[in-house]
């Protein structure tokens, strides 16, 4: 088998006519657990998973960016001097915006040399596994070495966030950025959104005889627009009637308070935010106490809430969920954004094939696209590889 690093050495040879600098790569991410609740300064419990974006970086002698990627025919060709968020459009706002947004965090935009960058992944696009994190953790790794900026890692997660909230206009949270930069192998990173302390939490489901499947729906989502957009806008209408700075400040109590004062989608909404950020809690506790094997109902719940509270899911997605559950699986809900991308389930290794067959014949009858599946393994985050 290839190794992608040799493919993008080589791309990058063709690309420039040298050899790069070095060579730098980011995961996508699967989300355990807690939707949305990240730009409500909750708690999330993502993890970094074996699909990853891989770049090939060269200093240049002037001041230009130009990019190239396996995706695109396009290249992308910017000069470091009038680099703004408004000039940026396209899959290349993803790089170039993370190479804008180091200036925000520090950056001496003014003083370092172009770059010629080289992309490829085998994170797939679109499936709601944060291919954009991915390629933004790994360009942001990777320029923060060869312009020697000195950030942290949990900087470079608000760095790309940056990035992405104004170069590319979608305004997503931070635990994207956070599971790519910071996962490790075997891992979850439990994050509190509010206080960004991070705590790296073992998962075990290798050795519980475990493996994540997730089923890639193929329904397009888009974040910059539509529903993500419209959620978080309920979400800050429903802090702001209930008095508070953000939902985080909010707990099962005020659930009957919440029922009183706003209208009845607002509410559900808000009680998706409060019990999701409970169950998160709950899982991090369960898996602490009793194992991995023990937070299948957990991500059940979850589902059920971005289903019928937060109305984010797609019937694509609740049937990859129900068939998952009744065909072995401990426990499953869908990752991620919503409005289509993947569903993720918590399944015994022996149960594995049958599961992927069942899902199969199920999207058949239903006269669905065919969906992809396909097992993964939380895995480290984002590096430099050579
Ligand atoms: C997307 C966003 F990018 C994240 O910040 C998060 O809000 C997630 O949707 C929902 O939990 O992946």
């Amino acid at each position: 088998m290839t190794d992608i690093r040799d493919d993008v050495a080589d791309a990058f040879f063709a690309f420039t006519g040298r050899e790069p600098d070095g060579i730098w790569s980011a995961p996508g991410r699967v989300n355990l657990i807690g939707e949305h609740t990240d730009y409500n300064e909750g708690f999330v419990f993502p993890f970094a998973i074996d699909r990853r974006t891989v770049i090939a970086l060269g200093a240049r002698d002037d001041r230009k960016l130009r990019i190239a990627s396996a995706f695109s025919e396009e290249l992308a060709e910017h000069d470091l001097d009038d680099l703004t968020p408004d000039a940026l459009s396209g899959w290349s706002a993803y790089p170039l915006g993370v190479a804008w947004a180091l200036g925000q965090f520090g950056a001496d935009l003014a003083a370092v040399p172009g770059v010629d960058i080289f992309i490829e992944s085998d994170v797939p696009v679109g499936a709601g596994l944060s291919s954009s994190a991915a390629i933004e953790s790994a360009v942001a790794v990777a320029l923060n070495d060869v312009w020697q900026v000195g950030l942290d890692l949990e900087t470079l997660a608000k760095v790309g966030q940056k990035a992405e909230n104004d170069a590319v206009g979608a305004p997503t949270g931070i635990m994207d950025q956070s599971a790519s930069l910071l996962g490790q192998t075997d891992s979850g990173v439990f994050l509190d959104c509010r206080s960004l302390d991070a705590q790296v939490i073992r998962l075990g489901f290798a050795e519980a005889g475990l493996a994540v499947v997730v089923i890639d729906t193929h329904v397009e989502h888009e974040h910059a627009s539509g529903g993500y957009r419209e959620r978080r806008a309920s979400c800050e209408k429903g802090a702001r009637e209930l008095g508070v700075s953000s939902l985080r400040d909010l707990d099962e109590d005020d659930l009957p308070r919440a029922q009183q004062t706003l209208d009845d989608e607002t509410f559900r909404r808000v009680r998706h935010i409060i019990t999701e950020n409970q169950r998160v809690l709950d899982t991090v506790r369960t898996l602490r106490e009793l194992g991995p094997r023990a937070i299948g109902d957990l991500l059940d719940a979850s589902h059920r809430s971005m289903r019928d509270d937060f109305e984010i899911s797609v019937p694509e997605l609740d049937l990859a969920v129900e068939v998952a559950q009744s065909n072995g699986a401990l426990g499953a809900r869908m990752t991620g954004g919503g409005f289509g991308g993947s569903a993720i389930a918590l399944v015994p290794l022996e149960s594995v094939s049958l599961l992927q067959v069942a899902i199969d014949g199920a999207f058949a009858e239903h006269g669905f696209t065919a969906p992809t599946t396909f097992v993964v393994r939380p895995s480290i985050g984002a590096q430099r590889d050579r």
